[in-house]
C-alpha cells in the first residue's frame, strides 16, 4: 500500500517481526491505526496475542548467547548502520509518524526523526564502553567484574514519541548485548515498523523482535513472560505500576519512564526587557504545545513571580493563541492533532472540570468532541487551587496553569507537592538562585533558560511516581541492562 510515501511490509497491513521474518496472527485479528488529523484508517495492524510474544521470546533466547559473544564493536556498527538507514529515509518515516501520531511534521516529527537516528548513532559509538572493573587485591589474588547483558528484554513504548523511544529502546538493550521484544503502542506503531524494515537484514535472526498488539494483551504479556529478564516501559503511571507488579513477581529488572506535572519557574531578571520574549518562548517551548503537550516533560505548571506576571502572560498567551493548529501534514501547522478521541476528550474534560471551578482563561477556551480530527487549542489557566484536578494529574494536553507567587519558599513547596519528579525549568540568569533552585527541586531533569528535548549522552529519567532508570546514555544503559559479573582468581 502505497501511503504518503510509504510503503508497508504487506498491502495495507502490518504484522509481528519475529525470528527475522514477518508474521501474521494465527487468529487473523486485525487493529486499525488511524489517523488523528483526518480521522481516517491509514493502515491495520496485526493484533498479536500472548501466542506471538512466545514466539518472540522463544526467538530471542536462541538469539541471545551468539549476539552477546560478539564483540561490542560489531553490534555498535550494526546500530550505527541503522542509524545511518534511518537518516537516510528519515523524511518518508517522518511523514508516516506524523499521520500515525499527530505531532506536526514541520516542528516535530522531522525533528524526531533525526533524533531518534541520532540515538542510533550515539549507542553504536559508545557500545565499545561496555567496560568492567578490577578490584587490587595483592599478589596471591586477583578479581575482576564484566558488564554482562542481562538476557531477553521486553520493550513497551507509548505513541507520543514513538520512534524516538523505539531508537532508545532498540539501542540500550542491543548495545549491551541483549536480545529484544519489542511491543509498540497499537495507536502509533508504523514508523517504528518501517524501522524494523530497515534492520531486517542488519541483526541475525531473534536478535530484535516486534511484536503488535493491544496493551493489555500482548504488552501484559510481554511484561509478565517468565523469559523476560527485564522490562523497560515507558507510558502511564498507572500502566508502569502494573508492569512493576508483574516483574516482581518474578524479581525481573524493570526501568520504568511515566508521566510528569514539571514545574516551570520564572524569576524576575528573566523578564528584563532584554530578555522576556526569549523567556517567553521558552515557557511556550518548554510546556511542548508544538507536541499538543504530549510530552511526559511539559513544563505544565508555571510559575510567575508576581512582579513580572502582567508583562509576561499576555507574552506568553500571544505565542500560545498564534499557533497554527491543523493537519500534522500540513507544513503550516505549528501543532498537529492528539493521538485519539479518548486522549482528546480527556482533555476537554480537564478544561471543563477547572472552568467549573472557576479557573480563568488567558488563552483558549474549553475545547469540544469533534468529528473532525482531533485538534486542540492551547489554553492557559490561572485562578486555581493546587488541590484541583488540573493542578496534579497528567492533562497530556496543550493545556499550561499558571500560578503567581511571591515567597520562595512557598513555590518551592507547591512546585515539588506533586508525586511526580521527572523535570523542571528554572527561567533566571542569576548563578546563586540557579544552584539553589536546582538543589530544592524534586526533578531528574532540570533545564534553564530553555525547554528543550533529550540529548544522546544525557542520562534522562524521573524520580518518585515518574519512574526509575535512566535512558539516553551510556552510563543508564550499564546500569539498567547489564549486571556486574564478579571473578576472583587465586594466582
Ligand atoms: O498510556 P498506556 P495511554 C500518560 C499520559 C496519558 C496517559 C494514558 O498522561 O494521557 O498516560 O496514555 C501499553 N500491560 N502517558 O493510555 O496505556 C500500551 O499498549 C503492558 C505518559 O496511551 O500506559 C502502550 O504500548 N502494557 C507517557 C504503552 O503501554 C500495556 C507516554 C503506553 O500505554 C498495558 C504515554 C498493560 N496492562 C502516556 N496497558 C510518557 N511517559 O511519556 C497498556 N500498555
Amino acid at each position: 500500500m502505497a501511503l504518503l510515501n510509504y510503503t508497508l511490509p504487506t498491502e495495507g497491513l502490518a504484522g509481528s517481526f519475529i525470528d527475522g521474518k514477518w508474521h501474521w496472527p494465527d487468529s487473523g485479528e486485525k487493529l486499525a491505526v488511524e489517523n488523528p488529523s483526518r480521522r481516517e484508517v491509514i493502515c491495520e495492524i496485526g493484533r498479536g496475542t500472548k501466542t506471538e510474544i512466545d514466539l518472540a521470546v522463544a526467538a530471542a533466547e536462541r538469539a541471545r548467547r551468539d549476539w552477546s559473544a560478539r564483540p561490542a564493536s560489531e553490534r555498535g556498527a550494526m546500530l550505527t548502520e541503522l542509524g545511518n538507514r534511518l537518516s537516510t529515509h528519515a523524511e518518508e518515516i517522518a511523514r508516516v509518524l506524523a499521520a500515525e501520531s499527530g505531532n506536526a511534521v514541520r516542528t516535530q516529527s522531522r525533528g524526531e526523526a533525526a533524533g531518534a537516528a541520532g540515538v542510533l548513532k550515539y549507542y553504536g559509538g559508545v557500545a565499545v564502553e561496555q567496560k568492567g572493573e578490577t578490584l587490587p587485591l595483592g599478589p596471591g589474588i586477583f578479581s575482576y567484574a564484566t558488564r554482562e547483558p542481562l538476557g531477553v528484554v521486553g520493550s513497551i513504548i507509548p505513541w507520543n514519541s514513538p520512534l524516538q523511544l523505539g531508537a532508545v529502546k532498540i539501542s540500550m538493550a542491543l548495545a549491551t548485548g541483549n536480545c529484544l521484544v519489542l511491543k509498540p503502542a497499537e495507536d502509533a506503531p508504523l514508523a517504528v515498523l518501517r524501522l524494523v524494515e530497515l534492520a531486517a537484514d542488519i541483526f541475525p535472526p531473534g536478535v530484535f523482535n516486534v511484536v503488535t498488539g493491544l496493551g493489555e494483551e500482548a504488552g501484559a504479556a510481554l511484561a509478565s513472560h517468565p523469559g523476560i529478564a527485564k522490562v523497560s516501559f515507558t507510558g502511564s503511571s498507572e500502566v508502569g505500576k502494573l508492569v512493576a507488579h508483574s516483574t516482581a513477581d518474578r524479581i525481573a529488572n524493570v526501568t520504568l519512564e511515566l508521566g510528569g506535572k514539571s514545574p516551570c519557574i520564572i524569576f524576575p531578571d528573566a523578564c528584563t526587557p532584554e530578555r522576556i520574549d526569549a523567556t517567553a518562548q521558552g515557557v511556550v517551548n518548554a510546556m511542548r504545545f508544538a507536541r499538543q503537550g504530549q510530552s511526559c516533560t511539559a513544563g505544565s505548571r508555571l510559575f510567575v513571580h508576581a512582579s513580572v506576571w502582567d508583562d509576561l502572560m499576555p507574552r506568553v498567551a500571544e505565542k500560545a493563541a498564534a499557533m497554527t493548529v491543523g493537519d500534522a501534514l500540513d507544513e503550516d501547522s505549528d501543532i498537529g492533532a492528539v493521538v485519539n478521541a479518548e486522549r482528546y476528550d480527556e482533555i476537554c474534560a480537564f478544561v471543563a472540570e477547572a472552568e467549573a471551578q472557576g479557573a480563568t482563561f488567558l488563552t483558549g477556551e474549553t475545547p469540544t468532541t469533534t468529528d473532525a480530527g482531533f485538534h486542540p487549542i492551547p489554553t492557559i489557566l490561572t485562578g486555581l487551587d493546587n488541590s484541583w484536578r488540573i493542578a496534579r494529574e497528567e492533562v497530556f494536553g496543550p493545556v499550561l496553569i499558571a500560578i503567581p507567587w511571591k515567597d520562595e519558599a512557598d513555590m518551592i513547596a507547591l512546585a515539588n507537592d506533586t508525586h511526580y519528579g521527572l523535570a523542571a525549568f528554572i527561567f533566571t540568569h542569576d548563578m546563586s538562585t540557579i544552584i539553589r533552585m536546582t538543589r530544592a527541586i524534586d526533578a531528574g531533569w532540570v533545564q534553564v533558560n530553555q525547554g528543550g528535548g533529550q540529548i544522546p549522552g544525557m542520562s534522562y529519567g524521573g524520580i518518585k511516581q515518574s519512574g526509575m532508570g535512566s535512558e539516553y546514555s551510556i552510563e543508564g544503559a550499564l546500569e539498567a541492562y547489564t549486571f556486574r559479573k564478579c571473578v576472583t582468581v587465586a594466582i
